[in-house]
């Protein structure tokens, strides 16, 4: 039997996730998809075959939704996963899981509460191809214990309105996760520097920003995140360990040579470098609802806890210009590793 999946939010990750879903994921379609533009949420859910409507809300009271993608501003969904965890509806949420801590830890409280795990963030990084077996090489020791993680994080331009705090809480929130989710060790501090800005990047955007972070194990990671690059998109990862490193991101496909030059091409946009791992995040999300669990691989709300307190931390650090702590509540069982 098909996953009956409501859609809440209809703009560029939603829209996508339609399609994703109508075209490659199997036992799942859509139900409803809510936005609050409701030509829009028509217009996507009629391409899927399913209704449209302008309540977020609708979609998690209807009896016939199985389960949940929130792909809303973050800054609605605490109440939307708070209403889902209390239907016990398995949920995909886009990242952030909330705009900061506080509510962040609501959200875990509540989850703990109805004991069981519902909600997974997406952080699809974790789906990676490349990522994945970089987290494998590190998980059998090959590369010897870890030391240190060298990320760049390249947007080709920013839309309006994106602030040097969004590049820590919007862009470099990736990089939280992907360290905790590699070194498989909590974030304890944070620092950010800038050298001059980019005279390609909008006035009064620090870009580009080096941030680093202090990890529980002892490693060190520093991250170059640049928005208005100009040139594409581009994540970068190479773990230093105390036998050997290992690269991802490093430019691979096709090596073209025609009239005038040689080379390869580079991805523009997020939706399209990390489009495999999106599709594999959302199969194996409805693999694991159909059963009635989340994914063990992917993170959970705990994880998007812990990386909006380390966002705070970083926002903190920017602004101050000195080093700053993550204030984390302790692990509880539920979340044991
Ligand atoms: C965006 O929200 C993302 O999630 C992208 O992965 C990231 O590269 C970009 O900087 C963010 O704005």
């Amino acid at each position: 039997q098909q996953l009956r999946v409501g859609l809440i939010g209809a703009g560029r990750m939603g829209a996508d996730h339609a399609l994703r879903i109508r075209e490659r994921i199997s036992g799942a379609r859509l139900a409803v998809v809510a936005d609050p533009d409701l030509d829009r949420a028509q217009q996507v859910a009629g391409s899927c075959g399913a209704r449209g409507t302008a309540e977020a809300h609708e979609v998690i009271d209807d009896s016939t939704v199985d389960a949940v993608v929130i792909a809303s501003p973050g800054s609605v969904h605490e109440p939307l996963l708070l209403a889902a965890i209390e239907r016990g509806l398995p949920v995909l949420c886009e990242k952030p899981l909330t705009p900061d801590a506080k509510s962040s830890l609501r959200v875990v409280e509540a989850e703990e509460a109805r004991g069981k795990h519902l909600v997974q963030v997406g952080f699809m990084r974790r789906f990676d191809a490349e990522f994945a077996e970089l987290k494998r090489l590190l998980d059998v020791g090959d590369l010897g214990a870890p030391l240190m993680l060298h990320c760049v994080h390249r947007n080709a331009s920013t839309p309006p309105g994106f602030t040097s705090e969004m590049m820590i809480y919007d862009s470099v929130v990736h990089e939280f996760d992907t360290a905790r989710w590699l070194l498989g060790s909590e974030i304890e501090a944070v620092t950010v520097r800038a050298p001059r800005s980019s005279s390609g990047s909008p006035e009064g955007l620090l870009d580009p920003q080096l941030v680093t972070f202090e990890t529980s194990s002892g490693a060190l990671v520093d991250v170059e995140i640049f928005v208005n690059c100009g040139f594409g998109y581009q994540v970068r990862c190479e773990a230093v360990g105390e036998r050997g490193t290992a690269l991802v991101g490093a430019d691979g496909g096709p090596l073209v040579h025609r009239s005038g030059g040689w080379g390869g091409t580079i991805s523009d946009d997020f939706r399209d470098r990390f489009g495999d791992a999106f599709d594999r995040e959302f199969q194996r999300w409805a693999d694991a609802a159909h059963q009635g669990r989340t994914d063990p691989n992917a993170a959970s709300t705990w994880d998007g806890y812990a990386a909006a307190a380390a966002c705070e931390a970083g926002v903190q650090a920017q602004s101050t210009g000195t080093r700053a702590e993550v204030d984390l509540r302790e692990r509880p069982d539920f979340y044991a590793l």
